[in-house]
This record gives C-alpha cells, structure tokens and sequence, in this order.
C-alpha cells in the first residue's frame, strides 16, 4: 500500500550511500535491507520506549545543544601505508625492525581506550570511535599504533554501554585497516580484576588476534613476571607483537625510594627481553615518573636492552608532555599520546603538541599537524555529551607525586567514596590510600593491585582504623574481597614478600599460595557454557560470547536480558544515547545498518493518575503515542 512504498521512499531517503550522492542505478538491487519495513514497529516502539525513559526519568525534556561533531572527508589512496601492513607482511620482528630503522619519535593515540578511560570514566561508545575511524586511518596513518581496546573497555561497554566490545573491534578493524591496533591487557587478569584459568587467557588472546589486535600490551599489576608467562607465550604462538611491561613506582631519582631505583627496572627490563618479548613497555599509569626520571631511566635501558621501548604516562601532574620530551631525547622509541582535545590531566600528554614541538629535530614524528587538526576537532566536539562522566579535575595536580593513584583510579575515585557516603572525608581517602601503600608492603599500584589499596583505604577510613590500631583492631573484621585475594597471593608475589602481620590478619588462619594462581585454577568448561548460554538465552553462542561469560559472567548475562528487552540501541548517536530530545527537536536514529528512523517529540504530557506520562512522537512522518511511567 501507500505506506508500503512511503516507508520505503524513507529508508532510500535515509540510507548513508543515497545521502552521500554516491548510488548508482544497482543502488536498489544492492541493499535488500532498504525493504526492511515490516519490522519497523517493534524497533520503532523500542527506540521511542528508551528515549522517552530518559526523558520522563532523567533529563525532562531539557537539553543543551550540542555541535555536530565533523568527520572530515577523505580519499582513501590506492597506496595507503601503515604499521599493520609491515605486521601482516613481515611479522613482529619486521616491525621491530622497522622502529629500530628510524629516529622518528613514534606515536600510539590512545584516544579510543585509555584517554576516554581517565577522562570520562571509560564511557566511549563505539558510534562515535567508529565514525572517525577511517578518516584516522588516512589521516594518522603514520601513527605507530592505535591502543583501541583492552583495559576497562570491555567490562564498561557490556556493563554501562550495553554494546558488545568485540562488535566495536570488528568495526574499526574494517574502517582502519593500516594501522596497528593495540589492546592493554593486564596479565593473568585478562580484562578483569581477578586471576583467570590459563586456557580462558590463552582463548581470549587467541581470539582477539584473530578479531584484529595486533600489539598486545601486558602487565601485572604487582610487576610479577610469572604472572605475564602464559599471556606472553600464547601472544608470540599467534603472531603478534608481544608489548611486555614494567609498571613505573616510586621515584628514581629519590633515594630514600630504595626499592624501586634504577637497577630494579634494569633488571626487570632484561629479563623481559629473557621472555622473548618483542618490546619493553614502561607504564607509568599513575604519572609518576617525572621528567629527568625519564631521561635517566630511558637512557640507562638503551644501554641495557636490544628491544624497543614504548613509553606510556599520564598527564595528571602537568608534566606529561616534558616527561616525553625527555624520553625522546634519551632515546624512547615509542610514546603513547591522546590527540589534543582528548589529552590533558588524567589521560595522556597531547599528540598534537608533540607533533609541534618535535618539528625540525631529529625526533620529528613525520605526522602532519594540519591533517591531525581535524580528527582533534572531531573529538572536541565528541567530548561534551560525555561530560557528565568528566570529575571536574581542572589542572594537573603534583598530589599525585605522593598518592601515587592511577589516572584511571583516580578519576573513579570519588564517586567511589561517595558511594560509601563519604564525601566529606575525600582528602582523607587519599591520606590513607599512601598509608596503606607502605603498610601492604609498598607495591606496584595498577589494576587490580590499585583497586585494593583504594578499597583498603575506603574501609580504614569507614571502620574508624589507622596504620597503628588496624593490626590489633582488625582482628574481628571482615577484609574487602580484593584484600583478601591480595594477601592470599591471588594476584600474585609483590617485590620483597607480604607484610606478615597483617596478612595473618586479613586472611584469619587461611593459607597463602606462592605459586601462580593460574596453575591452580580448574580450566574453563567451555562446552558447559555453550549449553547454559543456549538453554537460558536461546543463542547460538560464538566462542566471543562463552569467553565473555567466562571472564564476566553476571554482566554478560545482564547484557543479553537488556538486548533481549529493550533492543539494541548501539548505533544511536551518543547525544540522543545519553540525553534523550528536547520538545520539537527532530533526530535520525540509526537502528541498523542503512535503517534510519526520523523522530521528532512533539509532547511531553503531564503525569496521570497512575503515574504515566504520554509522550508525543512523529516518527517517519506518523504520528505516535508512547506511555512512560514517571519514577521520580
Ligand atoms: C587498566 O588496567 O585498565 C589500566 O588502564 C591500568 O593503568
Ligand atoms: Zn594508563
């Protein structure tokens, strides 16, 4: 009928090739999916439902305006080079000799999982990555590296984002193809916070490469090497360029900080070249390694080691760019870096400045800054929907020198003890959070080790405990779960042993284990999981989805129940995702591939006796009514 051909007219109106002028007379013939009519009204009716919850029960109707953000546009050239061409021609040691070949300063944008993961609590949705993707690909394409997955990414989309992190891998693999992509993975702990079974790592890794990653940065979060065997050993059996880390501490350059000077990271430093890993990464997550640091510590490991270094900060102290400068001088490989807009604070030091200031040296980065300058300003325009996840942090703080807090903790750190209802007592937190540090032994503080400090921290301060009466005190106490897995040895041997006292406090009568936990953890049943997956949620699982039960059971089944329910709102634009419309604005909402509803809410009712609101759609052009129930 008339409204058969009508909605067809739309989806043809709608659909990106016919938008961007670049059909021809196949057009029709080749997307069958511009006949997708008869399904409208069930993904019509969940769109209206999530925005009009987030409407009636969250921004009521007001909305800032927000720029549309630009995705420039660009010719994709016949010849377009990258570091992921060497990889794939010439395997990892090609590109170890690549970086070796050259004194360029070479650059990772970490815009797609660290920046965004310090600065807006890792709530990136993939919409906004995938539509910069090609334009980065052409106009960063002398970018060493793309670090786009891996740390809190995976939990957070599945958890807050209800997107699938293995659906954003795929998306940008097939819009960037030339630039090597990077995933951080935290050793044995894989994307979690616990210690998982050699064969769940062993899959997860096998399972990435083949999806697209291509640097795999590894650490363990007490600088324990056993705990990063299996995930190096599987990593170099598939291929890939085996990033192993050294996580930074302490301070080189004080020596009253004796256990982790100069010669401690040496000899780390060769004996991951022992392990045949193909680069040294030195992760300073928490921005401590101060700008002379660098060049000692950068200088003495050139001397030391045959493999390339790839320097990792953070901007937290406001020193993050002369920290990089000063490696590049003392010969630093690689640094990773934020472009500009998404740079700063707690994320990385800023690409594009970088770029500026090595022009002309003899570390110039070969990047060019006017074609960067769009993808900066694309992100600009990104970051302000996200800025309800932002901490308000306004300039670097050298605080951090002495709490030694990740940037990544430190920008979850609040609303963390905000939760326990103690906003109040902020500044004490981090007081304890350094106490703590010296009282289970001074150690490497990164995830999950970093968690358990603050969570140790969160206790002491809510249970009234201090360094001097916790060991008396704390007899009759009941630890944080992250502090007793500690002291067990379940996130592996810190440097110099447990503090004895206390760890027979914690773990009230209960062994510790010295040896690797994965070695004795039972291996993952995954045929067990196929079957639960397929009674209890009707699918037909892919190995993605049993290693994603495996790793997070509970937030990946509340994933499928939520897709189940509500629909899959992945592809709707971040504006409207995560702040609904106003009266009288009109969107697109792409709900699938070439599949775009036009809406315009016409009318927030008022709440009825039951407590429901009516709100007045248009939806291609018709007219709709949907009920929400007020809550507030
Ligand atoms: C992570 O483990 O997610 C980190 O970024 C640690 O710095
Ligand atoms: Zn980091």
């Amino acid at each position: 009928g008339i409204k058969t051909n009508i909605d067809f007219l739309i989806n043809v109106l709608n659909h990106p090739t016919f938008k961007e002028g670049e059909c021809n007379t196949n057009f029709i013939a080749e997307h069958p999916e511009l006949f997708n009519i008869e399904s409208n009204t069930d993904e019509e009716y969940n769109v209206l439902k999530f925005i009009g919850e987030k409407i009636v029960n969250e921004t009521r109707g007001i909305k800032k305006d927000f720029d549309v953000p630009v995705v420039p546009k660009v010719k994709v050239p016949k010849d377009l080079s990258g570091t992921k061409l060497i990889l794939d021609k010439e395997g990892p040691q090609g590109v170890v000799n690549f970086i070796k070949s050259q004194n360029k300063l070479l650059l990772t944008d970490t815009t797609m999982r660290d920046a965004h993961q310090s600065l807006m609590a890792t709530r990136m949705r993939s919409v906004d990555m995938i539509k910069i993707a090609k334009a980065t690909s052409v106009l960063g394409k002398d970018l060493f590296s793309l670090e786009m997955w891996g740390g809190a990414t995976f939990d957070v989309s599945y958890r807050f984002l209800k997107e699938s992190p293995w659906e954003r891998l795929r998306e940008l693999r097939k819009k960037a193809p030339n630039v090597l992509f990077q995933m951080l993975i935290r050793g044995s702990n894989a994307v979690g916070y616990k210690n998982y079974p050699d064969n769940v790592i062993r899959e997860f890794i096998k399972e990435s490469a083949e999806s697209g990653i291509d640097v795999f940065r590894i650490f363990d979060s007490l600088n324990w090497l056993k705990g990063m065997e299996v995930a190096t050993d599987e990593v170099l059996k598939n291929n890939k360029i085996a990033e192993v880390c050294i996580c930074y501490t302490g301070d080189i350059l004080d020596s009253s900080r004796s256990k982790y000077d100069l010669k401690y990271y040496v000899d780390k430093a060769k004996e991951i070249e022992k392990m045949g890993a193909h680069i040294l990464g030195i992760k300073d997550m928490s921005a401590l390694l101060k700008p002379y640091a660098a060049y000692k510590l950068i200088k003495a490991l050139k001397e030391e080691i045959t493999i390339p270094i790839h320097l990792h900060t953070h901007d937290t102290t406001g020193n993050g760019v002369a920290t990089v400068l000063l490696a590049a001088e003392a010969g630093v490989d690689i640094v990773d870096t934020a472009f500009n807009s998404m740079s700063g604070l707690t994320s990385q030091p800023a690409l594009n400045s970088i770029v500026a200031a090595l022009e002309n040296t003899e570390r110039a980065t070969g990047i060019n800054l006017k074609d960067i300058q769009y993808i900066s300003n694309y992100w600009d325009a990104v970051r302000p929907v996200y800025s309800q996840f932002e901490s308000g942090l306004k300039s670097g703080s050298t605080e951090i020198y002495k709490y030694e807090i990740p940037g990544g903790q430190y920008s979850n750190l609040k609303p963390q003890v905000e939760s326990f209802g103690l906003q109040h007592k902020f500044t004490e937190v981090k007081e304890m959070y350094k106490y703590v540090n010296t009282m289970v032994g001074d150690i490497v503080k990164v995830t999950p080790s970093s968690k358990m400090v603050g969570d140790l921290a969160i206790f002491m301060v809510q249970n009234n405990l201090t360094p001097e009466n916790i060991v008396s005190k704390g007899k009759d106490l009941a630890f944080p779960d992250s502090v007793v897995a500690y002291f067990k040895g379940m996130m592996g041997q810190p440097e110099g042993g447990f503090p004895e006292d206390l760890q027979s406090i914690v773990l009230k009568g209960e062994e510790p284990i010295t040896i690797r936990p994965g070695e004795l953890l039972p291996s993952e049943d995954f045929d067990k999981i196929e079957k639960y997956l397929k009674k209890n949620f009707s699918i037909e699982p892919s190995k993605k989805d049993l290693l994603s039960y495996s790793l997070y059971p509970k937030v990946f089944e509340d994933y499928l129940k939520y897709i189940k329910e509500h629909g899959d709102m992945s592809k709707m634009g971040s504006d409207i995702y995560f702040h609904g419309l106003s009266e009288g604005e009109t969107c697109e909402v792409k709900v699938a591939e070439g599949k775009i509803l036009v809406i315009k809410l016409l009318h927030i009712g008022r709440v009825n006796d039951k407590g429901f609101r009516t709100l007045i759609f248009e939806i291609n052009g018709n007219r709709r009514e949907i009920e929400i129930k007020d809550k507030k």
